[in-house]
């Protein structure tokens, strides 16, 4: 029976596990939820993630929430796939640091740009914009130079890689919306050049959210 993946178009962890599923190259049943129509409040959903939210997965009986604790569920009970945290216990651990500092860093500082250009609470504020683009452009530099080889841990793709891609990925959605962020040539070249070996991947053109597409 094929993993049940319940996806919400533009979620960066739920995209996240969809790389993940795809770089190990895992059956799954996509089930794209939708935000606006409230599926992820209905019961039978909060039955198998009472906090109502994507990705979550379904592998028969077992229904497991958080992006983080999928991508490594999948890694442990598929070891013959592709492996997202090769290595030895020290190689692996430095993935999940990148994932966690990933998590702690340029996913929150993106989703507070993002949260003032999609969301904005009332008239545009300059002052709040520039501190908003001006982290993220900072982490995108701390995250350019601690990187190891073409990959954020080394010369393999990793879990990490997965992690980061999708909150790059915004930076052009921001562009979209608020030219004048200026995001995409903000990006340090070792950054811009390991995005597009993520959008080299032959999954990639899949995974890229469906409402984007659309636009
Ligand atoms: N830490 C969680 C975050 C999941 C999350 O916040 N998902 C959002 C979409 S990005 C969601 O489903 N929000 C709907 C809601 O909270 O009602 C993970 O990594 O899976």
């Amino acid at each position: 029976m094929p993993i049940t993946f319940h996806y919400g178009s533009g979620s960066p962890p739920a995209w996240r596990v969809w790389l993940a599923l795809e770089f190990k190259g895992l059956p799954y049943e996509f089930k794209l939820m939708s935000f606006e129509a409230g599926d992820l409040k209905r019961p039978e959903f909060l039955a198998l993630n009472p906090r109502g939210r994507v990705p979550t997965i379904v592998d028969g009986d077992f229904a497991l929430y958080e992006s983080n604790a999928i991508v490594e569920y999948l890694e442990e009970q598929y070891p013959a796939t592709p492996q997202l945290y090769p290595g030895n216990t020290r190689d692996r651990a430095i993935v999940r640091r990148w994932v966690s500092e990933i998590d702690d860093g340029i996913a929150r500082q993106v989703y507070e740009l993002a949260s003032l250009v999609f969301y904005p609470s009332g008239p545009l504020d300059a002052e709040k914009f520039t501190v908003a683009r001006a982290a993220v452009v900072a982490e995108l530099g701390v995250i350019a130079r601690m990187m190891q080889g073409d990959y954020l841990a080394g010369a393999r793709i990793t879990a990490a890689d997965l992690a980061l891609y999708p909150h790059v990925a915004m930076l052009a959605r921001l562009d979209g919306k608020k030219p004048d962020l200026a995001l995409i040539g903000a990006r340090p070249a070792p950054i811009a050049a390991w995005a597009a070996r993520i959008e080299a991947l032959p999954f990639f053109d899949k995974t890229v959210p469906p409402h984007w597409k659309r636009k």
